[in-house]
């Protein structure tokens, strides 16, 4: 990257703990909090990619405050990023709200000047990246996120809305365009080239690297996955739902962080969890304290990826043939017994279709962790090399034939079974 100038408008600044503390002290939160601004405990706690979080705690209540940097937080202010996505942030979690109440966290304040928003602490809740890394069984998780996800990708659709209102939501996220492009060089180009930005476990990838720079067949298919991701307006998106953006107890979840939301294909945001759920499967042989310790969380991720879909799969068909509002299958041409019975055919095929594509953007997502800038902790904190790249090796593996060879993948239960499979393979490794 450039050294591009940074853009901030007037009235813009970054905020540190006593800037917060100040800004707080003016507003109707304040009494919220309770007690005397100097008691209040604030602490700056991001680790994602991209922005500053703070975690603002008082006598009666705390709350969560992010603020987008006008640069990218992993690389620096060399890498200048508008502070707009706060705005379509706000934006899609108002939605989200709207259309799966109980799922994200309460919005108290928004300042579109800094770039702030101002929400619900999930104190009792842990990311849960860091929930699966410690192998904790989250119970409720496959029912809230496929509520979620039929709530949220059915109902921004024109198969609930119609037209008119459908275009007027295509027009409210058309400019979130840099954070679409983080999402096509990251994901659908630089993994398959060479490119200053991209890592791996050297030497250990290099070979896996290597063949995957070099096959055609691969490059042809994240090709076509670009293609629909950045032509197919289907749905409101989250565009970033991997399990960094879920916070959650075993009896709560909410879904967090739509910074990267825009009317994109439905299947790029089934994919994402399913992609960081498998990618957590293929780690727990960097977790276990023996070998085989950790079998039974396998089994409940393998069963979690299977039901994720499974209960969207029922819960979106519950939802579409529930409704009659959307102009993309008029009512008005399936009123009559055979009409019925061909649109319940086609939902069945549109479900389908669906499907394959989540497969292939889970597999996207799998290789850009991998092989991109910006990789997972899962397999990060793994600190013997040669373990951590088994389990990356045998997540490109499933990758690269879920992408690939998309079609053979009848049904989610093919996916777990070539998981489980794959897992108890040696990949080939270049040793250093
Ligand atoms: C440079 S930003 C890299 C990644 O961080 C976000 O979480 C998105 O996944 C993005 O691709
Ligand atoms: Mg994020």
């Amino acid at each position: 990257m450039g050294a591009t100038k940074l853009y901030t408008p007037p009235g813009y600044r970054i905020l540190d703990v006593e800037g917060l503390r100040g800004l707080v002290s003016s507003l109707s939160l304040r009494s919220q909090l309770g007690g005397d601004p100097e008691s209040w405990d604030i602490v700056e706690v991001g680790d994602g990619n991209l922005n500053l979080v703070f975690l603002v705690k008082g006598p009666n209540s705390g709350f969560a405050a992010k603020q987008a940097l006008p640069y990218v937080r992993l690389v620096g202010d060399s890498w200048p990023l508008p502070l707009s996505r706060s705005h379509y942030e706000h934006a899609a979690l108002s939605r989200q709200a709207e259309h799966a109440p109980g799922l994200v966290p309460a919005i108290y304040h928004y300042d579109e000047t800094l770039a702030l928003i101002v929400m619900e602490l999930l104190d009792a809740h842990v990311i849960m990246r860091h929930g699966m890394i410690a192998g904790i069984v989250y119970p409720e998780f496959a029912d809230d996120i496929s509520t979620f996800l039929a709530a949220t990708l059915f109902n921004t659709s024109t198969l609930a809305m119609p037209a008119e209102d459908f275009k007027g939501l295509i027009e409210e996220f058309a400019g979130n365009t840099a954070l679409c492009k983080i999402t096509e060089d990251l994901i659908f180009t630089e993994p398959y080239m060479v490119a200053g930005n991209n890592r791996w476990t050297s030497p250990w990838l290099d070979g896996f690297a290597e063949m995957i720079r070099e096959d055609a067949d691969l490059k042809c298919a994240i090709s076509r996955l670009k293609l629909k991701f950045m032509g197919s307006p289907e749905a409101m998106i989250h565009g970033d739902l991997h399990t960094g953006s879920v916070m959650l107890t075993p009896e709560d979840t909410r879904f967090i962080d739509p910074e990267f939301a825009f009317m994109g294909p439905m299947g790029f945001d089934i994919g994402a969890i399913v992609a960081n759920l498998l990618l957590n499967y293929f780690s727990q042989i960097g977790h276990e304290e023996t070998a085989g310790a950790r079998d039974g969380y396998r089994t409940w991720i393998l069963e979690t990826v299977e039901a994720v879909w499974t209960l969207f799969r029922c819960k979106f068909l519950d939802r579409w043939e529930a409704c009659e509002s959307g102009d993309g299958y008029p009512a008005a041409l399936f009123g009559d017994p055979f009409g019925s019975a061909a649109l319940a055919r086609e939902r069945g095929a549109f479900l389908d279709r669906l499907f394959q594509d989540t497969l292939g953007f889970a597999a996207a997502k799998m290789i850009r962790r991998i092989l991109g800038i910006a990789h997972n902790i899962d397999l990060e904190c793994i600190e013997d090399a040669e373990i951590r790249a088994t389990a990356e090796a045998r997540s490109l593996m499933l990758a690269r034939d879920l992408m690939v060879n998309t079609e053979c993948y009848r049904d989610i239960q093919a996916v777990s079974a070539a998981a489980r499979r794959i897992n108890g393979l040696a990949p080939a490794l270049r040793r250093p």
